[in-house]
């Protein structure tokens, strides 16, 4: 089955005691038992819900993967990830990541025992110098937020292996339509649902997916234990969301090359990051490893100034200033003052996150509007 019918139909059959053909919120906490012990499959709500199986068997189907575990957002999918580690424990992540990663990392684990080294996997070499004998986890976001740097998942992934560690590749801003991580040899896929896949910005979600039946046993175990279970309307809106990605994917990707040129091109503006402009470093290796090159773009004003940066966010009409990414409509913000701020300002500094950088994530309006919208928001900024 090719993609798009996947994004429509995998793990939704009609309702067995309806034929509604939409997957019903299955709104009940608990699930009555003919005898204890004799039930339907489901017992307690978080243990299990007919609306959230509906969705991990979709998300998996999305990610080639035979097993999708949710939680209730990003964030909550990745503690259970690195839950899988134990103190002693050393995970290799790269060094431009989503703030809140780091901060889980930095801030939650590392005080339960566990090591962090951060590393510029755009430089695989750089990976292999940061693995020690205690890694047992590789951390792949790529494209990477919010630089967009375009990480090679193949090699890293098979690195991570050799050296007997899993390869976790956090896939929120390619999303499985431009990119399949587990087919290109990692173990775990990671996404906040609350973004592409969701695609409407009106719920907050969180995946894993695997291919590796004991690992998701694992997996499904700690979702029960620790209990970050997403509701079942949560499950029913990421479910309609899935059913259009491939079709809002292709339109956010257009947009964002047509604003990655316009901006390229801008006296005002310094430098773009996009993976789709031919002089991005990793431009070849996003050519081949993704279908698209995604709807995320930022970007430097030519003075590289903080203050104008900033007028820059509040002077856009169309862009509204907010964090988040992957809604249909477009966003833009400031990572050094919002997403990112966990990250102290001398790391963000020491891998190129720089005050001056502003971000886009291009939804699906009118491109003609969207450019129109930004150059008159760099007047503003000018004036
Ligand atoms: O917000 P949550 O659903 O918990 O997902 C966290 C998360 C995980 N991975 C990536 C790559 C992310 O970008 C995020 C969340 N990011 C934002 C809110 C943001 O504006 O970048």
């Amino acid at each position: 089955m090719k993609f798009g019918t996947k994004a429509v139909h995998a793990g939704q059959a009609p309702d067995p005691s309806t034929g509604a053909i939409m997957t019903p919120i299955y709104q009940s906490s608990t699930f009555v038992q003919s005898a204890p012990g004799k039930h339907q499959g489901y017992e307690y709500a978080r243990t299990g819900n007919p609306t959230r199986t509906a969705l991990e068997a979709n998300l998996a189907a999305l990610e080639s993967g035979g097993h999708g575990i949710c939680f209730s957002s990003g964030l909550g999918a990745m503690d259970a990830v690195i839950r899988l580690l134990k103190a002693g424990d050393h995970v290799v992540c790269c060094d431009d990541v989503y703030g809140g990663t780091y901060r889980l990392f930095t801030q939650v684990f590392a005080r339960f025992g566990m090591e962090f080294t951060f590393a510029d996997m755009a430089d695989p070499a750089a990976v292999e110098r940061a693995v020690t004998p205690r890694t047992r986890m590789v951390w792949i976001e790529t494209p990477t937020n919010p630089l967009l740097k375009v990480l090679d998942i193949r090699r890293i992934a098979a690195l991570a292996r050799e050296r007997g560690a899993l390869a976790v590749v956090d896939n929120t801003f390619a999303t499985p339509y431009l990119q399949q991580p587990l087919n290109l040899g990692a173990t775990i896929v990671v996404h906040s649902l609350t973004k592409y896949l969701g695609g409407h910005s009106d719920v907050i979600g969180g995946a894993a997916v695997t291919d590796d039946g004991d690992l998701a046993k694992r997996l499904h175990a700690i979702q029960n234990a620790v209990g970050a279970v997403p509701g079942p309307m949560d499950c029913f809106l990421v479910l309609r969301g899935t059913k259009t990605l491939h079709v809002r994917m292709a339109r956010h990707c257009e947009n964002a090359g047509r604003v990655a040129r316009f901006l390229e091109d801008h006296p005002r503006v310094g430098r773009v990051h996009y993976p789709g402009l031919p002089g991005h470093p990793q431009h070849a290796l996003a050519a081949e490893q993704m279908t698209g090159f995604g709807g995320m773009v930022s970007f430097e004003l030519a003075d590289d100034s903080l203050q104008r940066a900033a007028a820059f966010c509040t002077a856009t009409r169309v862009f509204s200033l907010a964090e988040s990414l992957g809604g249909v409509e477009s966003l833009v913000e400031h990572p050094a003052i919002m997403t990112h701020a966990s990250i102290p300002k001398d790391v963000r500094e020491s891998y190129g996150l720089r005050d001056g950088l502003i971000r886009l994530s291009v939804g699906i309006e009118d491109a003609d509007d969207l450019v129109e919208d930004l150059g008159r928001a760099l007047e503003t900024a000018h004036r």
